[in-house]
């Protein structure tokens, strides 16, 4: 068992002065239960909480930490990046690194905005769009999440093809009938709304390989499709890269697939683990962007000094070592050790995974969209999630959420976490 005296005390006192006790929902274990730990300090593959318990991390702060946390260049690009301010507010010489590093790894980008979270890099992913087209429908898919954005926290309405109901309070009806929810993986649907919607719909939004309700992969020839029937209907493609993009490939689900999207979004790993998020793609749509056009985007700390270091670091970090076919690798090696333990313990798990992200739902039956996903047995997930922390490994609190392997993960790691499940799945 992990200690929690610490914890408990301050997550007593965060609940006091912090709405549910945490900074953002998911950290606070609803979907498992219980209470969250806090950490004191992260390196490499492993989180030690303020009681001091040494775990694995596959959460890796939701995608950023590719390299491991506490990465030694990283560290020290953003202190010396750091003695010589924070934050100006005028153009610095990071900014243009960053926008240049981008651009070299992701051929689909002509240019590129940078901006504070994957929420801002979406949420005016999808304004360009609009303003680009002067269309106000567009498309997102259900399971997939591209941050916290009013047109974005919608849910499918009563028939798909018709209006986004809310899917939060304080959503106006008004913002989201504009979204048109469909489901992933269906390219019946995809028709049929383009067909019941022609000329109005300004873009499609994706997760490539949805991340944010498990892990699911698009199916062979659906991304094409989306590909060429957007194309075809003058429809703006974006790719929300937000935890693919630099991590799935140099150049994101995008270069794993072969599929060049008309915008992207990004965030995450070209931070280094800072507040970053970037938006990018043909040049003839971003310049429709303030000063140049009349689409508005704007950010105090947008490009600033200290994300632009550590996110440019990062990624030439990735780019100098073996990192992709190091990831692969740890990753087949996961995937295998928990396979064997599931089937050793005779318990059914389907086991998605793409590179460094994976997800293991507690069901027999393939998971290709949300409605497969829904029908893994949470309650197994929650023991099986708890079972694992008390070895000492941290998974996603969520049966909903994606894990993440680093650079920084050793075999033995990965064989602690396989002999871990292999205990706790025969509780289960
Ligand atoms: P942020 O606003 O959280 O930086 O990014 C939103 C976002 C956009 N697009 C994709 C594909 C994402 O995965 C995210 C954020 N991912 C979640 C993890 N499921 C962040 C964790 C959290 O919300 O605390």
């Amino acid at each position: 068992m992990i200690s929690r005296t610490r914890s408990e005390a301050l997550f007593a006192e965060a609940l006091q002065h912090i709405p549910g006790g945490v900074n953002s929902p998911v950290r606070a274990f609803r979907g498992v239960g219980g209470q969250p730990f806090f950490v004191r300090a992260a390196k490499g593959a492993h989180v030690t909480t303020v009681d001091g318990d040494e775990l694995i991390d596959y959460v890796g702060t939701w995608g950023p930490a590719i390299l491991g946390h506490a990465h030694p260049k990283i560290i020290s690009a953003v202190k010396a990046a750091a003695d010589h301010g924070t934050s100006f507010g005028i153009p610095n010489p990071f900014e243009v690194t960053m926008a240049r590093l981008i651009k070299s790894l992701v051929p689909s980008v002509d240019k590129v905005r940078m901006c504070n979270s994957g929420t801002e890099a979406c949420m005016s992913a999808i304004r360009l769009a609009r303003g680009f087209t002067r269309r106000d429908k567009f498309i997102k898919f259900d399971g997939c999440y591209h941050g916290h954005a009013d047109c974005l926290l919608v849910k499918a309405g009563s028939g798909a093809l018709t209006f986004g109901n809310p899917d939060s309070a304080g959503v106006p009806a008004d913002t989201a009938k504009h979204t048109l929810v469909l489901p992933y993986n269906d390219v019946e649907a995809l028709k049929a709304c383009f067909a019941a919607n022609k000329g109005e719909i300004a873009a499609v939004i994706i997760e490539p390989v949805p991340g944010n309700a498990g892990l699911y992969l698009p199916r062979p020839g659906y991304l094409e499709f989306l590909r060429q029937i957007t194309a075809e209907q003058g429809t703006v493609l974006i790719f929300d890269e937000v935890m693919t993009g630099f991590r799935l490939a140099p150049g994101g689900a995008q270069e794993r697939f072969g599929i060049r999207p008309d915008l992207s979004t990004f965030g995450k790993i070209i931070g280094g683990g800072l507040p970053v998020g970037a938006f990018g793609g043909r040049g003839d749509i971003m310049d429709c962007l303030a000063p140049l056009g009349p689409v508005y985007q704007a950010g105090t700390l947008s490009g600033n000094p200290l994300a632009m270091a550590a996110g440019i670091t990062a990624l030439e970090e990735l780019r100098e070592g073996n990192a992709y076919a190091l990831l692969e690798a740890k990753g087949a090696a996961l995937e295998a050790g928990l396979r064997d333990a599931a089937k050793s313990a005779g318990i059914p798990v389907t086991f998605n995974r793409c590179g460094s992200m994976f997800c293991g739902y507690f069901t027999s039956e393939p998971v290709w969209n949300l409605a497969d996903a829904m029908k893994a047995d949470r309650e197994r997930f929650k023991k099986y999630f708890h079972g694992m922390l008390a070895e000492g490994v941290y998974l996603a609190p969520s049966q909903f959420e994606a894990g993440f392997l680093s650079t920084a993960h050793t075999p033995v790691d990965i064989e602690r976490t396989v002999q871990a499940a292999a205990k706790v799945m025969k509780g289960l």
